[in-house]
């Protein structure tokens, strides 16, 4: 019972991007903004629309013989709203149940998430880029094949809101561009690892979900639907909808290289870069082809990497209370438990996210590389989508990567420690254990945090029925 024509894009079948540029807006003049967004709904890609162009891109490319085809122009448009922006708007968005949503980002930023910044309660401020110190209402977000298209699109927008003109309704606070990787890298984030393979299957949408964490109801992403929480509280404007997080990741990959170089495993017949291989291997919990060390904890299996049938086919469940095949705390056990919490009986259903984020910034450079340390800026356009943030996003981050103690520290000798890539820099004594599987209870010190944010805002992307007939209305 979803409606396709209803829901935006990104959230259920994500937009290609080869590359995607966030706008970032404030409204200056709510009547006017309110007209120009009529004009401005035809261009936003519902889930039916993003099906479509993905079934004309593998058409595209199975009619090309020989070689790669060239991507055929293609640009996807989606927008969404603060909670600041809403209230600019005049919509009383109480309804909209989600503590993190209804106090913003930079609220959650020092307490819940644990960025660097001044100041404590409400008046901290996050160590951000400046355009984030601010309210920021919405933002629009344009994929595409190239940018050319997208920043057709952007240009096409902004004639809509008046930008440029004389009689703006909005104004631009700022514009960040994501780029896929080149070449044989597209689909790997900076540090190298395949990205974008875990991804909750929705029941009634993923017509063949592949094997391996249990598909979840609609409702764990789209708003009043079975599997939200506050379904009965929804408005019907707000229903189909989903709270989008967005950060601003900047990841220091020469730094990183280093460090799990210096530190790389050592055992018989390794080479230096098979060690290092590994420690990355045990760091993330994937190996960089995708392959999970879950199922392949001591080599690299490149054809298990890239099989949909069998990368994601794995619980944990041979490691209850152990982590000899893999840390506690590596990045995607942190991130989803799996069977550590399922076997207890706690569903983990409501903490699922949809991961939709785009990387950013050059490849590293030969000197970089030399230095060991970055000079320009890189990283993740972090983005996912949820029905809770609190329940999502915010609690992943809080409650189970910044917590040394999750999960398991009551069962088992060793404190598992912190996620090594996105735990808070503020946390002292930054560490892990797990990382020899020979010594589980080793630790390996965190000297550094490689994966920096500055900034970010917390959203909420509505329905067609939604935009038209309360936010435009
Ligand atoms: Fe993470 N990385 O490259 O190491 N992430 N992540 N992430 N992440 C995942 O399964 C990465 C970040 C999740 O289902 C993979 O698609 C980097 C934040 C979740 O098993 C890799 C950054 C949050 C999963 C990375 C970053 C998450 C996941 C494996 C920042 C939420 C799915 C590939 C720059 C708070 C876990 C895959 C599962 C997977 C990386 C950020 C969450 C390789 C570099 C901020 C839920």
């Amino acid at each position: 019972n979803l409606d396709l024509n209803n829901i935006q894009g990104d959230i259920l079948s994500g937009l290609p991007k080869k590359t995607e540029t966030y706008l970032f807006f404030q409204i200056s003049d709510a009547k006017k903004f309110r007209t120009d967004l009529r004009n401005f709904i035809p261009l936003v890609k519902t889930v039916a629309g993003t099906l479509k162009d993905r079934d004309d891109i593998s058409k595209h490319k199975q009619g090309t013989v020989g070689g790669k085809p060239p991507l055929i122009p293609m640009a996807g448009v989606n927008i969404a709203f603060s909670h600041f922006g809403l209230k600019a708007l005049n919509i009383n968005d109480a309804n909209l149940v989600d503590t993190a949503f209804l106090g913003g980002q930079k609220l959650d930023a020092g307490a819940n998430l644990g960025d660097k910044g001044t100041g404590s309660g409400p008046s901290f401020v996050p160590d951000w880029e400046e355009p984030f110190k601010k309210d920021i209402h919405g933002v629009f977000l344009v994929a595409g094949d190239s940018h050319d298209t997208v920043n057709k699109k952007i240009g096409e927008i902004k004639q809509i809101f008046g930008v440029g003109g004389h009689t703006p309704s909005l104004t631009e606070v700022t514009t960040i561009v994501g780029d896929a990787r080149p070449g044989d890298q597209s689909a790997h984030e900076h540090f190298g690892y395949l990205d974008g393979v875990s991804n909750p299957q929705i029941i009634g949408f993923d017509k063949n979900p592949p094997p391996g964490p249990a598909p979840v109801r609609a409702g764990a992403i789209i708003l009043g639907k079975d599997g939200d929480a506050n379904k009965d509280k929804r408005e019907p404007w707000m229903v189909e909808g989903s709270f989008l997080v967005f950060r601003y990741l900047f990841q220091k990959v020469p730094e990183f290289d280093d460090f799990v170089f210096r530190n790389r495993l050592k055992g018989p017949g390794m080479t230096d870069q098979q060690g290092a291989d590994l420690l990355g291997a045990r760091l993330v919990g994937r190996w960089k082809s995708g392959a999970p060390i879950d199922l392949t904890p001591f080599k690299d299996d490149p054809e298990l990497g890239r099989d949909p049938q069998r990368n994601n086919n794995f619980h944990f469940t041979a490691e209850q209370n152990f982590q000899k095949l893999c840390p506690f705390a590596s990045h995607i056990r942190k991130t989803l438990p799996r069977a550590d919490l399922e076997s207890l009986g706690i569903s983990i259903e409501k903490n699922r996210i949809m991961r939709r984020g785009v990387q950013f910034g050059p490849e590293v450079t030969k000197a970089e590389r030399a230095a060991k340390k970055t000079s320009q800026g890189r990283g993740l356009l972090f983005a996912c989508y949820q029905s809770s943030i609190t329940d999502g996003f915010q609690f992943i981050q809080r409650s189970w990567v910044n917590n040394a103690t999750f999960p398991f520290a009551e069962t088992t000798p060793e404190v598992p420690g912190l996620d090594p890539l996105i735990s808070a820099s503020t946390l002292t004594d930054r560490k892990l254990s797990g990382i020899d599987p020979n010594n589980p209870s080793t630790e390996l010190k965190l000297e550094d945090q490689w994966v920096v944010p500055r900034g970010g805002e917390y959203f909420f992307t509505p329905s067609i029925k939604g935009l038209k007939e309360k936010i435009a209305a």
